[in-house]
């Protein structure tokens, strides 16, 4: 009895303990839903987005480990910096610095991305991105200036081990999916284009400012598949007055992409681009080669702590 007894007191100082520490599989990326009274409007207004209702970020820490959140800062220390100009370029905060929230409702994921960016400009992005007369040359389309990369493993399989790996190629379920600035600055800079030829040039390359990456699905084709899905997906950049930061929203239609739905987990990573004089800097938020799926945290669709709205935990239970 004594013994059972001894048995029981242990069991319950364990019990009591285990909630201290957190299994890294119970970590995850919290994609809250907003709240039905919240409605986000693609605009690159941030107003309508219930900042002060989200928690803490998802962070890696120093060991590599993550820890749940539901937005994402930039930490220099942690994140993965790629240069691949004259090797690391980047001074601190003023030179870029970044914000990203996320969401969700019933039918699209969003992305509100608020960035601080010193040198703005087509004379700081990839050269050649635009003619003397303010049209997009389609070269390099989707990687020519600053702004946001998002990595989605939609299986959440962690494969494969590189999105371009082979022989066998890219996956349907994995993919790359880059929004940048340059419709924004060709707006502020070449005010009186054709509103069709904002953003947008007639032949091989329907677009320029958003552009799907390393996917095996059909869409990505670089032609009429990929404009009509790419068509669905919203996104507009408006430029800080200060030409020091941009603010830039992003709507995804689930079921966009393969497999990217809210019903289950995904694999997910985003790395902010920093053009500066022409050279391309790169930060990975997860800290590690963002073309590597098995370094990819588990994003969660979650809907118990809806944005914008009370929580359930602040119900009163009586
Ligand atoms: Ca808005
Ligand atoms: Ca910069
Ligand atoms: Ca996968
Ligand atoms: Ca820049």
């Amino acid at each position: 009895m004594k013994k059972a007894t001894s048995i029981f007191c242990v069991a319950v100082v364990a019990a009591c303990l285990f909630p201290l520490s957190v299994c890294p599989q119970d970590r995850f990326i919290n994609c809250r839903k907003f709240d039905a009274s919240i409605k986000i409007v693609i605009d690159g207004d941030k107003s309508d987005w219930p900042i002060s209702s989200f928690g803490s970020p998802a962070a890696i820490d120093s060991r590599g480990d993550l820890t749940t959140g539901d937005h994402f800062v930039l930490n220099a220390g942690t994140a993965a910096y790629d240069n691949q100009g004259t090797g690391n370029v980047y001074s601190g905060p003023a030179d870029f610095d970044a914000v990203t929230y996320i969401g969700w409702d019933n039918q699209a994921f969003y992305l509100l991305n608020i960035a601080r960016d010193n040198e703005i400009g087509f004379d700081h992005a990839r050269a050649g991105t635009i003619d003397a007369n303010g049209y997009l040359t389609g070269s390099s389309t989707g990687w020519t200036n600053d702004g946001i990369e998002l990595w989605l493993d939609n299986d959440n399989d962690r494969l494969p081990l590189h999105l371009d790996q082979q022989p066998e190629g890219n996956s349907v379920n994995d993919l790359q999916f880059n929004v940048i600035i340059d419709d924004a600055l060709q707006r502020r800079d070449y005010p009186n284009l054709a509103e069709e030829d904002y953003g947008l040039r007639f032949d091989n390359f329907y677009y320029q400012y958003k552009e799907i990456f390393r996917s095996g699905a059909d869409y990505n084709d670089g032609d009429a598949l990929e404009y009509e899905l790419l068509s669905t997906i919203d996104t507009v950049t408006k430029l800080d007055a200060d030409n020091k930061g941009y603010t830039m929203e992003i709507r995804i239609p689930f079921g966009s992409f393969v497999m990217f739905e809210s019903t289950h987990p995904i694999g997910f990573n985003l790395s902010w681009l920093d053009w500066d004089k022409g050279e391309f800097s790169h930060f990975s938020w997860n800290g590690f080669p963002s073309e590597q799926p098995e370094f990819y945290q588990e994003m969660r669709f979650t809907s118990d702590r809806p944005l914008g709205g009370t929580s359930i935990g602040q119900w009163s239970i009586y």
